[in-house]
């Protein structure tokens, strides 16, 4: 008998494939779904952020094992899930590497002025070239400010390293190992933030870390500074955010991810001029992509064939 499982969106080709063997897969309609269907749900792949409560876990009475494609699981509510004794799985140290050179493709993209020069270079004032224009930020040499020093914050930092940069961070507790091997220097978050030209958030969202960086802390930035987020939207206060750059506290922010996810389309930091926005594409490259999906089926199958997940969060 195939295991029954549930996933809330399309699944990948990749993923697809690897669970044909064993599992026979429903897409979750909502609350639309048959309840005769979500009856037989064992497991449940988790693709994307969409929001998975107790009151949804309650609709699987045979559900025990919740396989989430990422590491970031703030979108599930472990406790929930633990109060149930249903396991809940995640893809920690694949990303870092991928997530760590977003967060420089971010920064520089947005010291350097890439995306305004690229409209600039495709459009039709571009007639001659001006050495007077588009100038940007240093970033070799500068420092950079780095919350979070997990496995992606340390990827950063070996990245900032090749760019002569000097490495502040701010952690919920020191890193000395960190601090050893990467020339890295603790700063309380008030201190990172006077002392940084750009601030890197690689933190995961929780409730310690909504809206960690709001009014004060954006005002505590230079004007001259960049604030570049690759964690979650949630970690920002998006009003504060706008504020802060319409009016000059920073100068300008780089962004993988928003709250809400996407933005409203009209909402105001999408029509500002000193940000570069992308679709959360942290962890997406083929190679990441496949780890992840690979680790999510390993994960799903463990804990559907009662074994120990290889990565358990709850
Ligand atoms: C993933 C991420 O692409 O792993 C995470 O926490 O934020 C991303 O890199 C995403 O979670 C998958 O939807």
């Amino acid at each position: 008998m195939p295991y029954q499982v549930l996933t809330n969106t399309q699944l990948s080709p990749t993923i697809l494939e690897l669970l044909a063997p064993s599992s026979e897969v429903t897409i979750w309609q909502g609350r639309e779904t048959p309840a005769e269907v979500l009856q037989k749900i064992e497991g449940f792949l988790v693709y994307g952020h969409p929001k998975i409560d107790g009151s949804i876990m309650d609709l699987m009475p045979k559900l025990r094992v919740i396989s989430n494609f990422g590491v970031g699981v703030d979108h599930i509510h472990l406790e929930d899930a633990r109060t149930r004794g249903i396991a809940v799985g995640n893809t920690p140290g694949l990303v870092d590497g991928a997530t760590a050179d977003m967060t420089f493709a971010l920064l520089m993209a947005v010291a350097r002025n890439l995306v305004i020069g690229d409209h600039y270079a495709r459009g039709p004032e571009f007639t001659a070239y001006d050495p007077n224009l588009h100038h940007g930020y240093e970033v070799h040499g500068s420092t950079i400010g780095i919350v979070g020093m997990g496995n992606i914050g340390q990827q950063v930092a070996k990245r900032a390293r090749g760019f002569d940069m000097e490495i502040l961070y701010h952690n919920r507790k020191r890193n000395e190992a960190a601090e050893a091997a990467l020339g890295a220097s603790y700063r309380s978050l008030p201190d990172l933030l006077a002392q940084s030209d750009y601030v890197t958030l690689n933190v995961p969202l929780t409730p310690e870390t909504r809206h960690l960086i709001g009014r004060k802390e954006l005002q505590q930035m230079r004007p001259t500074a960049f604030l570049i987020n690759v964690a979650r939207g949630g970690v920002v206060d998006h009003d504060a955010l706008v504020e802060a750059l319409q009016a000059g506290w920073i100068a300008g922010a780089a962004v993988d991810v928003t709250e809400p996810e996407p933005l409203p389309r009209d909402h105001p930091l999408l029509k500002l001029k000193n940000v570069v926005i992308a679709p959360h594409l942290g962890s997406a490259t083929r190679q990441t992509r496949y780890n992840m999906a690979k680790r999510t089926v390993d994960n799903l199958l463990a804990g559907l064939s009662g074994q120990a997940l290889p990565n358990r969060i709850a």
